[in-house]
C-alpha cells in the first residue's frame, strides 16, 4: 500500500505576539516586545503549506490552541466575567495575561510526537500530546492539543491519541521536535530516534534542557514502538541556543542532516554504528567550520522540512528552508554546494518566508507535525482538516476577516481582543464542522 508522509502545520493564531517567554529561545528573547503582525504571520503559514501542497505533496492543518486561556486564569484565582478576569489580570498579574494569550500552539512540532502504524505493535498511529512543561505558557497546551488531535484522527480503528506523560519535571517532553522516525522508505518499517536533553541531572550551563530520557522512553513504551533508540542532545547546542534538537538536526527517510555539535560525541558513534547495523542509514553532517553553531541557530538551516520527492522517492529529496538560510552568506554557499553534490540526495532547496514565527524562533520544521499515513489511514483522517486550493482561500479569507494587523503585547489588556480571538475561532469551528471543541464554546461561565 502507498504510504505518504503528511505535514499537519499549526495554523497560527489571531494572538500571536511577541512577549519573550521562552528561555534558551534566543530570537524569543531577542524580540521580546516587540509588535508582532499576526495577519501577516498566519497568512506566511498559509503559504508554506500552499508551497508544499502545490509541489504536490499531502498537506494538512492542525486547529490553533484557543487563546486567551481563561480557564487556566480562572484555576489561578481569578473570577467574574471574561472581561473582569482580563481586566483583573492585567493590573495585577500582567505576565499571567502573556502566559494564557500565547498563539504557541502554532508550533506542532511540539504538539505531539507520532508513531507510524508500521513501527507500532498494534498496527495504529499513535500519538502523545507534549506536556511541554518546561514554560508555562506551553505547559497550558496539552488538554486543547488532544481534544483537537482527537477531532482530526477521531478514528480508533486507526489512530491512538494518549494523554501527555504525567507532569513533573522528570518526564519534561517536547513532542516531535526531538524525534525522528528513520526507514529505509516509508512502507518499511523504521526507527524512532529519541532525542533528549538530560536524565534528571541536567549537563547545560547556560540554558535548561527540556526534554528528558524518562519522558522519550515512556512515549517509546506507551506507542508499542517496536524499535526505539535514544540519543543525547551536546550541551554544548543547548547551550547555544538549539532548544529543541530540531534546531541542529533534521532526518527523513534514512537520511539524518545535522550539525556537527548537534549530539553527544560518545554516544553519536554508538548510536550511529546501531543504525548502520539496521538500516541503510544515510548521516549527513555539517561540520562548524562550513556553518558555525551559531549561523545554524541564526539561520535556521536545520530547522527546514526535509522532504522525500511526492512519490516517495528517498534519492530526490528537497529541502524547505527558512529565507534566513539564504540570506546568511555562509549558510546559503552550503546549500548551494550541498546541492551541487551528486553523491547524496538533498537536490534542491526552496526557500519559504515565516519571518513571523521565526522572530518567536519557530522555523518552517517547527510549524508542522509529520504523520506517516498509509492510503487507508490519510481517508480515515478529518478531511476537512486536509489542504486543498479552496480551502487555503477560505483560510486566507478568514484571516483577513479577523486577525489584526499589529498586536503589541500591551495590546493583551484589551478585553475586546479575547472577543475578536473567540470570535474567529467559532467561525473556523462552524466552517470545520468542529463546533465545541474548545472550552469557551461548552464552558458554564
Ligand atoms: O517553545 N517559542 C517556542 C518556539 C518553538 C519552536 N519549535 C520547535 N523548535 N520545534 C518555544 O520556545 C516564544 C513565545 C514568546 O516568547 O512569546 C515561544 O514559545
Amino acid at each position: 500500500m502507498k504510504h505518504y508522509e503528511v505535514n499537519f502545520d499549526g495554523l497560527i493564531g489571531p494572538s500571536h505576539n511577541y512577549s519573550g517567554l521562552a528561555v534558551g529561545n534566543l530570537a524569543s528573547s531577542r524580540n521580546a516586545r516587540l509588535t508582532s503582525h499576526p495577519k501577516e504571520a498566519a497568512l506566511q503559514g498559509i503559504n508554506k503549506m500552499r508551497t508544499l501542497m502545490r509541489l504536490g505533496y499531502q498537506q494538512g492543518f492542525l486547529l490553533p490552541n484557543a487563546r486567551p486561556d481563561l480557564g487556566t486564569l480562572r484555576n489561578l484565582g481569578f473570577s467574574g466575567s471574561n472581561e473582569r478576569i482580563i481586566n483583573e489580570a492585567a493590573s495585577k498579574a500582567p505576565e499571567l495575561l502573556t502566559m494564557v494569550y500565547s498563539a504557541s500552539s502554532m508550533w506542532a512540532a511540539n504538539a505531539a510526537t507520532v508513531t507510524p502504524s508500521l513501527d507500532a505493535n498494534d498496527g495504529r498511529v499513535h500519538f502523545t500530546p507534549a506536556n511541554l512543561l518546561t514554560t508555562a505558557h506551553r505547559a497550558i497546551e496539552h488538554p486543547q492539543t488532544f481534544a483537537i488531535l482527537n477531532t482530526v484522527f477521531a478514528d480508533e480503528a486507526f489512530f491512538k491519541v494518549h494523554p501527555a506523560l504525567t507532569a513533573h519535571s522528570n518526564f519534561a517532553d517536547e513532542g516531535a521536535a526531538n524525534h525522528t522516525r528513520l526507514s529505509n522508505q516509508y512502507d518499511h518499517a523504521g526507527v524512532g530516534l529519541f532525542v533528549y536533553g538530560r536524565t534528571e541531572e541536567s549537563t547545560t550551563q547556560r540554558f535548561p534542557a527540556r526534554q528528558t530520557l524518562a519522558a522519550s522512553r515512556a512515549v517509546a513504551r506507551g506507542h508499542g514502538t517496536n524499535d526505539a533508540i535514544f540519543l543525547k542532545q551536546s550541551a554544548r547546542a543547548i547551550d547555544s541556543g538549539a532548544f529543541h534538537n530540531d534546531v541542529v538536526a533534521v532526518g527523513n527517510g534514512p537520511v539524518l542532516f545535522f550539525h556537527e555539535f548537534a549530539f553527544d560525541a560518545e554516544e553519536q558513534n554508538a548510536i550511529f554504528a546501531e543504525l548502520r547495523s539496521r538500516m541503510d542509514f544515510n548521516p549527513i553532517c555539517v561540520s562548524n567550520s562550513d556553518v558555525p553553531i551559531e549561523d545554524a541557530i541564526t539561520s535556521y538551516l536545520f530547522n527546514s522540512q526535509l522532504l522525500a520527492a511526492p512519490d516517495g522517492d528517498v534519492n530526490n529529496m528537497t529541502l524547505i528552508a527558512p529565507t534566513e538560510s539564504r540570506d546568511n552568506p555562509r549558510v546559503k554557499a552550503y546549500l548551494d554546494a550541498l546541492t551541487q553534490d551528486t553523491t547524496q540526495p538533498i537536490r534542491q532547496v526552496v526557500y519559504v518566508d515565516v519571518r513571523q514565527s521565526m522572530s518567536n524562533g519557530g522555523g518552517p520544521a517547527c510549524l508542522r507535525l509529520r504523520v506517516i499515513l498509509n492510503e487507508r489511514e490519510l481517508s480515515a483522517v478529518s478531511q476537512q482538516f486536509l489542504l486543498t486550493e479552496e480551502r487555503a482561500d477560505w483560510l486566507e479569507s478568514w484571516v483577513m476577516r479577523n486577525y489584526r494587523d499589529d498586536l503589541n503585547p500591551s495590546d493583551l489588556a484589551d478585553p475586546q481582543l479575547a472577543v475578536e480571538c473567540y470570535r474567529a475561532l467559532d467561525e473556523l469551528t462552524h466552517e470545520l464542522s468542529c463546533y465545541g471543541v474548545y472550552p469557551h464554546q461548552t464552558d458554564a461561565i
